[in-house]
């Protein structure tokens, strides 16, 4: 199957953590303080790679994790940074956070590049922490925690004009009659399983990009057929080319065709079902002498109206194809240059904030002391007694690496935690 879709997990990079220590030296009892900084932990950042067209490199692997910076030293010494992680996509990724599925990158256009998840920052060793009144400052600032999410990442193909219909009525066929695209083409439905796509040359006028795609049935926005599998790829087209069989080879009425696919464009995305349309009336060499009900009249009478033009062609001879496109770059002309681009609509950086406390673990019997010089003042401000002030101090301890650092100590359900005027007992 075409690798259109994956999801994976990535991580950035904890900072490293500040240092304690204290100057040494020969005859000087009570040297200043001299711990050194952590390291930034590495980015994890996604890029576009003109040399990818799927997104199958993350079928084998799902984790990504960037490394933690390093912690500081004694005598000032600076912990080394992380390297970042570069994940290379092909462009029109758009990548998603996986639970609520809001957009966080669109790569495509001029997003060439994009930084996901920050690595955190190094933590400031208690050389900086010394004042008039705390001269041996016993706490470093730990690093930055890392961040991580699952996200989706998913490809959706960039192309001006969107081809859509039922199967097996002559799609992948008109776009290998009009592109160097060589789609697969056989009188079976579901020939295409995936996108192609091809580039348009015109004399005179403005060439463009169409995209060919699977099949639409009914229901095919609740997923049947191959459903979401494909819809997701006319998301970003300007217009669309909608091929009907208008000699109806298949004992299906053309007008009925149409509004069937529509219904469930319109059932998928109300937002895609309004953008340009024209059909292309195909397979016009196997209309035969109809008399009175030429499907081709009917419809024009039915959708021209509507203001939706019906061009009369034939993949197979060729006929009128010239018309379709002409008049297909000249509609494109009308509608905005610009790709069709997802707005950022998740910041990793604001859903997943941490406050950046200095604090410090410390085990005194058999309870876990944390302690900072910040803390007591955010904490002083929380009705731990209320749901919301209790959810803020949970969420609190995390974010803020307390938990982490706690778990790091080895605490277990039921031990005791002191925090400044609290005492309460962990429970995950
Ligand atoms: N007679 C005639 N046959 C055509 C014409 N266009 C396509 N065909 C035939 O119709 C069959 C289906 O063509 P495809 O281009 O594969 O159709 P499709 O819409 O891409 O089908 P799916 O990929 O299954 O959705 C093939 O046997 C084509 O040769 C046409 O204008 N006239
Ligand atoms: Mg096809």
């Amino acid at each position: 199957m075409f690798a259109d879709r994956a999801k994976i997990f990535i991580r950035s990079g904890k900072g490293g953590d500040g240092h304690v220590s204290f100057r040494r030296e020969l005859y000087v009892p009570n040297g200043g303080p001299d711990g050194g900084d952590g390291g930034r932990g590495g980015d994890v950042i996604f890029e576009v790679d003109e040399g990818l067209n799927t997104l199958q490199d993350f079928r084998h692997q799902r984790k990504f994790a960037a490394k933690d910076g390093e912690p500081g030293g004694k005598r000032r010494c600076h912990g080394k940074d992380a390297e970042d992680i570069v994940l290379r996509v092909p462009e029109g990724t758009v990548i998603k956070e996986a639970e609520s599925g809001k957009v966080i990158a669109d790569m495509s256009g001029e997003n060439r590049r994009q930084i996901i998840l920050k690595g955190g920052k190094g933590g400031l060793g208690n050389q900086h922490f010394a004042t008039a009144v705390m001269q041996i400052p016993k706490y470093a600032q730990p690093g930055q925690p890392s961040r991580e999410l699952w996200v989706n990442l998913e490809l959706k193909v960039i192309a001006d004009v969107g081809l859509v219909g039922f199967p097996n009525v002559g799609k992948s066929t008109l776009l290998s009659r009009v592109t160097n695209a060589q789609p697969k083409i056989a009188n079976y439905h579901f020939t295409t399983l995936n996108p192609n796509l091809g580039v348009v040359d015109l004399d005179g006028a403005k060439g463009f990009v169409m995209a060919d795609i699977p099949g639409l049935i009914e229901g095919a926005s609740e997923g049947v057929g191959l459903g979401h599998e494909f819809l997701r790829h006319i998301e970003r087209t300007k217009m669309f080319i909608h091929v009907v069989d208008a000699a109806g080879s298949e004992g299906r009425d053309p007008v009925e065709d149409i509004y069937k696919i529509n219904t469930e464009l319109e059932a998928y995305n109300p937002e895609i079902a309004k953008r340009p349309q024209v059909i292309a009336a195909n397979k016009t060499d196997l209309i035969y002498d109809v008399g009175d009900s030429n499907p081709l009249d009917r419809l024009k009478a039915e959708f021209e109206p509507k203001g939706i033009p019906v061009f009369p062609i034939s993949g197979a001879t060729g006929t009128g194809i010239r018309e379709l496109l002409y008049y297909v770059s000249g509609e494109l002309k009308k509608l905005p240059d610009k790709p069709v681009i997802f707005e950022q609509e998740y910041f990793p950086e604001e859903e997943l904030i941490y406050q950046d406390l200095p604090f410090t673990v410390e085990k005194e019997g058999e309870i876990y002391v944390v302690e900072g010089p910040k803390i007591e003042k955010m904490l002083g401000y929380t009705n731990l007694d209320s749901e919301k002030g209790f959810a803020f101090f949970q969420k609190f301890l995390k974010d803020t690496g307390i938990l982490a650092e706690l778990e790091d100590a080895g605490i277990e359900e039921g031990d005791t935690v002191r925090m400044y005027g609290l005492q309460f007992d962990y429970y995950k």
